[in-house]
């Protein structure tokens, strides 16, 4: 049995708990029982403040967990990180007040910065030779700079609309940050086992993110044109049509790339394009 902690509520609750049912753990949701077991999987779940994920898998009271990669950084607890999940991105920068014009890091010298990422900050004013105050809030940092608090705020931007609603601007990225999964350094090789099983599943999904599956009918004569535009992953399925002279051609898409392909198969002749979105893909 292996027990994973992920997020109680907040922003990356929906996203872990979608992403272990979509490996198969049919975890019920509705109960929120401090402790959920897997029917299909020897997994349990505990639900805890993110706060409190790095700890808890450190010490071993959980195996693993799934955490914004800024609070394993700020913590500072021993974990592993085993896996990037590509969810709940975001990056944790420097602001100042749009009014200010910034000089490099050494605008920072002298004035007060608030912050509920201390450590990092602390770290990141070290490694640039800059002697700053931190200033240390919980919550609504983003104001602290209007009030007077302090002179700038070093916080989570993921779109920009706080910074811009409260007239900052973001001067430094000091952290790039998504969701990760974690693990205890001194797991069990039973648990260890589970664990690579499960990293696997969940790479299946990973890679299928904002991929398409096409299949399209295409004059036969532009096949080979068609699987230079499309690579796919080792070369598209190519499959002749009961009406002579035409193939069915099927092959995986970024989602970026979609229309751009779409466009170009158009032109060499491709028609009864169907686009489906892809689940899983296994390596
Ligand atoms: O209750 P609990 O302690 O568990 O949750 P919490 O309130 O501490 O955290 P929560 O749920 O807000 O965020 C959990 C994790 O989501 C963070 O640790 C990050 O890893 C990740 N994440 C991704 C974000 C954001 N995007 C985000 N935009 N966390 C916070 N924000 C906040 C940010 O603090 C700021 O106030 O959103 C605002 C900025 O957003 P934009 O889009 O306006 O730039
Ligand atoms: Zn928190």
């Amino acid at each position: 049995m292996i027990r994973i902690a992920i997020q109680a509520k907040g922003r990356l609750n929906e996203s872990s708990l979608s992403l272990l049912n979509s490996v198969g753990m049919d975890i019920d949701t509705t109960k929120r029982k401090y402790l959920a077991k897997s029917p299909d999987f020897p997994l349990e779940v505990l639900y805890l403040r993110d706060d409190d994920i790095p700890q808890t898998v450190s010490s071993g009271a959980a195996d693993i967990g799934i955490v914004g990669y800024n609070e394993v950084a700020e913590r500072g607890f021993a974990v592993n990180v085993e896996q990037e999940l590509c969810f709940g991105q975001c990056r944790v920068s420097l602001a100042i007040p749009k009014s200010e014009t910034y000089t490099g890091p050494e605008y920072f010298n002298g004035r007060k910065i608030a912050t509920s990422y201390p450590n990092i900050l602390g770290k990141w004013l070290a490694d640039n030779g800059i002697n700053s105050e931190i200033h240390e809030i919980a919550g609504s940092v983003e104001i602290a700079p209007s009030i007077g608090v302090a002179d700038g705020i070093f916080d989570i931007v993921s779109s920009g609309g706080t910074l811009a609603q409260n007239s900052l601007q973001e001067v430094e990225t000091v952290l790039e940050s998504q969701a990760v999964l974690i693990s205890n350094p001194g797991i069990s090789a039973a648990n260890r086992a589970i664990l690579e099983q499960l990293k696997f599943r969940f790479q299946s999904i990973i890679d299928a993110g904002g991929k398409k599956y096409l299949l399209m009918n295409i004059p036969t004569s532009a096949v080979d044109e068609a699987i230079r535009i499309i690579p796919a992953m080792r070369s598209p399925t190519v499959m002749p049509l009961a009406l002579k002279g035409w193939s069915s051609l099927h092959s995986v898409v970024s989602g970026k790339d979609l229309w751009d392909k779409v466009d170009q198969l158009k032109k060499i002749g491709a028609e009864g394009i169907l686009v489906l979105d892809l689940e899983k893909i296994i390596k």
